[in-house]
């Protein structure tokens, strides 16, 4: 037996024993340096698992395509394994820690024959950060080695880490055959453990990602009193210097990557603002002993949607994008660069579709329907240092400050553009009731309404009551909680156009939630929180449609009454375990619009 570049005997002891197990024909321990990186492009290269790109255009950039069936999270086929089904509550599968070992060990079994297992050392946060958490990932995929080198901190130096402390999140990944049928995205939290087996998808198969920084970090978080959230971070400076930061949870798919690094309206240019990106996905977040709340954005990269993605929308990532980046099932153009549905440029004469097929403009498929170059959920990963709005803070072992939390959804309908909670514990239950639309995501039907509290519906690794408990145990503590906030970019006029242009003007919404954050504006009570004035809203160089402001804060009492029967229904699930406090903010809710309808 090779050596084993570690004194830590209970991860050596593991890797012993996972290796017996899959049969890997070799074990390879990822160092983080730069010649294995090219080592392992090569042999991804040869072995077809990596397309190289036209290296003077798109230096150090990839292409990779999956099965097609394997192209999101698959929600269906992931589990909460707890000794008791309680702890993972109504809003996750089940299955008992004993059973999923079962099911999984026959797919693990043997699976990495003729494969290299890798073994990749990884931290979430700054190495050695009281923020972060320490995961292993061995995995027989050269693709998933690449991309946790993007979007984690990997190798020798956690290593070193785990000589110190003994504790990590302990993740097995197969490819196995790539079968549907035998896929399964299984966390243990009592054992800090994932097995993820049959996919090669981003969220199922990047093990630091959903699996760890969200469903293990949150079961962790409440026992250890912080938070673990599906949440950008970013910064809004001014021209004095003082820099304000904002965490924002909206489902995937929703505008988190878009927000985080918006670019300042023309309009607004003169103001001075710069604009920080501490993260895109995932906020770890901590009281300090000022009393107030601290985030650190755990991961060192962005997997980002592609579509949609240009210069118009969100320039700073199509900056970020043009070197080191690996893009899964975009369009391959004649020229060895890539394209998707809106993205900058003409739309190209031809290519190679995410499928692999020869693709032309206009195509369609039996049905009659466009052929898409890219599929809807294809996305980049690419490393956040490439970011020009890449804040100066990444590194800070006690992250940024936060002033607000801010809760959005894809609404078309019925909520505001903005709107302030009335305390804490009201912004919990904004939270926790939130809705939105299915996007590309999720495998599911794209459009319809669920609830998806604090946009962690498919991301809390325990039950959802104690998860709304713990939250609102955690405003308890803290003598300068952050003010909590909803905002809606989608909502549309009857002919389904957005009556807000969204994207780069949405610091006009900012601007507010800041200016509320320093008590330096008044605003109008709803029965569902405080709007804005509308002349607060600086206006400055934008067009709407008219009326399209009075549209965006209309408040239809009805439709929100009908809205709480969704909401019931979902707190209904959680019977005796929601917290009452939540029940209490539903009935005050519900009479508050009653009584104003007279
Ligand atoms: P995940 O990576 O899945 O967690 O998604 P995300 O929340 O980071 O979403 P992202 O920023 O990638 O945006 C997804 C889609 O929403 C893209 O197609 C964007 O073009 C669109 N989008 C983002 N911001 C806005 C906005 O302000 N208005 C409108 N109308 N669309 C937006
Ligand atoms: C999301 O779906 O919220 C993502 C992409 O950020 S994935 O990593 O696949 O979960
Ligand atoms: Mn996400």
């Amino acid at each position: 037996m090779t050596k084993f570049p570690t004194h830590n005997k209970k991860l050596s002891d593991w890797v012993n024993k996972m290796a017996r197990f899959c049969e890997p024909d070799e074990i390879i321990w990822i160092d983080g340096s730069l010649n294995q990186k090219k080592q392992l492009e090569e042999e991804a290269i040869a072995s077809g698992e990596l397309i190289p790109l036209n290296q003077e255009k798109s230096p150090g950039c990839f292409l990779h395509r999956t099965a097609i069936d394997d192209v999101a999270r698959t929600e269906h086929l992931t589990f909460i394994c707890t000794k008791r089904k309680q702890e993972a509550g109504p809003t996750n599968n089940w299955m008992s820690p004993r059973a999923a070992y079962a099911k999984a060990n026959k797919y693990f079994k043997g699976a990495m024959r003729g494969r290299n297992m890798y073994v990749i050392p990884y931290s979430m946060g700054p190495v050695g950060s009281t923020f972060s958490k320490i995961g292993v990932e061995l995995t027989d995929s050269r693709y998933v080695v690449l991309n946790m080198m993007i979007m984690t901190r990997v190798g020798e130096k956690v290593l070193r880490q785990l000589e110190i402390e003994d504790n990590f999140t302990k993740c097995l990944h197969s490819k196995a055959d790539l079968d549907i049928n035998k896929r399964l995205i299984l966390h243990f939290p009592e054992d800090n453990t994932i097995w993820s087996v049959g996919s090669g998808y981003g969220g199922n198969v990047l093990l630091g990602k959903k699996c760890l920084s969200l469903r293990i970090a949150s079961f962790l978080a409440r026992k250890e009193h912080w938070l673990a959230e599906h949440m950008l971070i970013m910064g809004i400076e001014k021209p004095n210097g003082q820099v304000q930061y904002l965490a924002a949870a909206f489902p995937s798919a929703c505008g988190k990557t878009n927000l985080a690094m918006l670019v300042p309206p023309e309009g607004l240019k003169v103001k001075g603002y710069r604009i920080w990106t501490v993260g895109d996905d995932i906020s770890w977040m901590r009281i300090d002993t000022d009393g107030s709340l601290w985030a650190i954005n755990p991961e060192t990269g962005f997997f980002g949607v592609a579509p949609g993605t240009n210069s118009k929308t969100n320039p700073n990532m199509v900056e970020t994008i043009k070197k080191n980046t690996i893009y899964t099932n975009v369009l391959l153009k004649n020229d060895n660069t890539v394209w998707w549905e809106g993205a900058d440029g003409d739309i190209p004469a031809g290519g190679i579709d995410w499928q692999g097929r020869p693709w032309k403009p206009g195509q369609v498929d039996v049905n009659g329907k466009p052929v898409l170059a890219a599929h809807p959920n294809s996305r980049f990963t690419a490393p956040i240092v490439n970011c020009p709005s890449a804040s100066f803070r990444l590194e800070q072992h006690h992250g940024v400050p936060i002033s607000a939390i801010i809760f959005g959804g894809k609404r078309g309908h019925l909520a505001p553009l903005v709107y302030e909670s009335f305390n804490w514990q009201h912004g919990v239950f904004v939270g926790a009731t939130m809705g939105s639309e299915l996007t590309a995501a999720q495998v599911g039907k794209v459009g319809v309404v669920r609830r998806d509290p604090m946009a962690m519906l498919p991301f809390c690794g325990y039950n959802m009551a104690e998860y709304f408990r713990h939250w609102l145990n955690m405003g308890k503590k803290m003598p300068k909680a952050p003010k909590i906030f909803s905002v809606n970019w989608f909502r549309v006029d009857p002919h389904g156009k957005f009556l807000w242009p969204g994207f780069g003007e949405n610091l006009r919404v900012l601007e507010w939630i800041l200016d509320r954050c320093e008590n330096k504006i008044g605003a109008t009570e709803t029965p569902i929180g405080y709007i804005p004035n509308l002349n607060d809203i600086d206006l400055t160089g934008i067009k709407l449609a008219e009326n399209a402001l009075e549209k965006l804060f209309k408040i239809d009492k009805e439709a929100w009454v009908e809205e709480l029967k969704g909401v019931k229904a979902f707190f209904q699930k959680f019977k005796g375990d929601l917290p009452k406090e939540l029940w209490q903010e539903y009935q005050d809710l519900l009479l508050r619009l009653k009584q104003q309808n007279g």
